[in-house]
């Protein structure tokens, strides 16, 4: 909690109004989330409890529950039973849309340590979403590797990269970084296309980032080229939304 005068500062009633076309719960929710997002409340700092801010922002119980639920489905915020509701920061990044790098060097560019866990490795014969995706014959096979990506230890994304066999005959060949194997072996990623949307995590998904079911996240679909056009990764993966910004730069035509 906050000491007295600082606590006035964050929990000022004036924040939320009747006359806002937002429901009180969520202009609430703004107003915590952007005191965790700007570091003003930080994990040093317990939440007071439901009632202490009902009192604060002069509004009901209710009103806080479902404030704090919507942050806790967010990730922002963690309830431990009979301990109160804590502040859940992870690593925050920016990434460069239109930086074509490996999550690997990513990672060490900013003094993180990458970390990789395989959750499968395999060599299979091409779905029809991979063929389409690879620009594969039917039948023709791909690797398959399945990893949860962490820097520092945090785990902050899922990805399954499909690569054509003609590009990575085994999966044993990639031990860390996909793409430095590739560059041994000749193929080096050259352009790549990437489609982003928003999704809330399932289950299995969500724990393995640490994260509540239900969080929301980036889902990316990349299609990595060689230099002379060839399809040679399909990548789709889960990026937490928490702990990812992707910053484009835009410049006139
Ligand atoms: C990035 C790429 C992914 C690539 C991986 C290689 C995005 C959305 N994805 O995570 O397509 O497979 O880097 O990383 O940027 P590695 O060389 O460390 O294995």
């Amino acid at each position: 909690m906050p000491s007295d005068g600082r606590a006035a500062v964050l929990f000022d009633p004036s924040v939320l109004s009747d006359s806002v076309p937002l429901p009180l719960y969520l202009q609430l929710a703004r107003h915590l989330r952007n005191l965790i997002v700007d570091g003003r409340l930080d994990e040093k700092d317990a939440l007071p409890g439901e009632r202490e801010l009902a009192e604060a922002f002069g509004i009901s119980r209710v009103t806080v529950r479902k404030a704090l639920r919507e942050l806790t489905a967010e990730g922002l915020l963690r309830q431990r039973q009979g301990a109160g509701t804590f502040i859940n920061r992870s690593p925050h990044l920016e990434q460069r849309l239109s930086a074509l790098t490996s999550f690997t060097e990513d990672m060490s560019s900013r003094g993180l340590t990458p970390g990789s866990v395989w959750l499968s490795r395999t060599l299979a014969v091409a779905t029809p979403d991979e063929s389409m995706a690879l620009g594969l014959r039917p039948g023709a096979e791909v690797v398959r590797l399945h990893r949860l990506r962490s820097a520092n230890g945090t785990p902050l994304a899922i990805e399954l990269s499909s690569v054509p066999t003609r590009f990575l005959p085994v999966p044993s060949l990639v031990e860390t970084s996909l793409y430095d194997t590739l560059r041994s072996l000749g193929h080096s990623p050259f352009r790549a296309l990437q489609r982003l949307s928003a999704v809330r995590l399932a289950g299995e998904q969500a724990n393995l980032l640490a994260v509540p079911e239900g969080a929301p996240a980036l889902y990316i679909e990349r299609r990595t080229f060689l230099k002379d056009g060839t399809p040679l990764e399909f990548v789709r993966s889960q990026y937490r939304g928490d702990a990812y910004d992707f910053v484009v730069e835009l410049s006139l035509m």
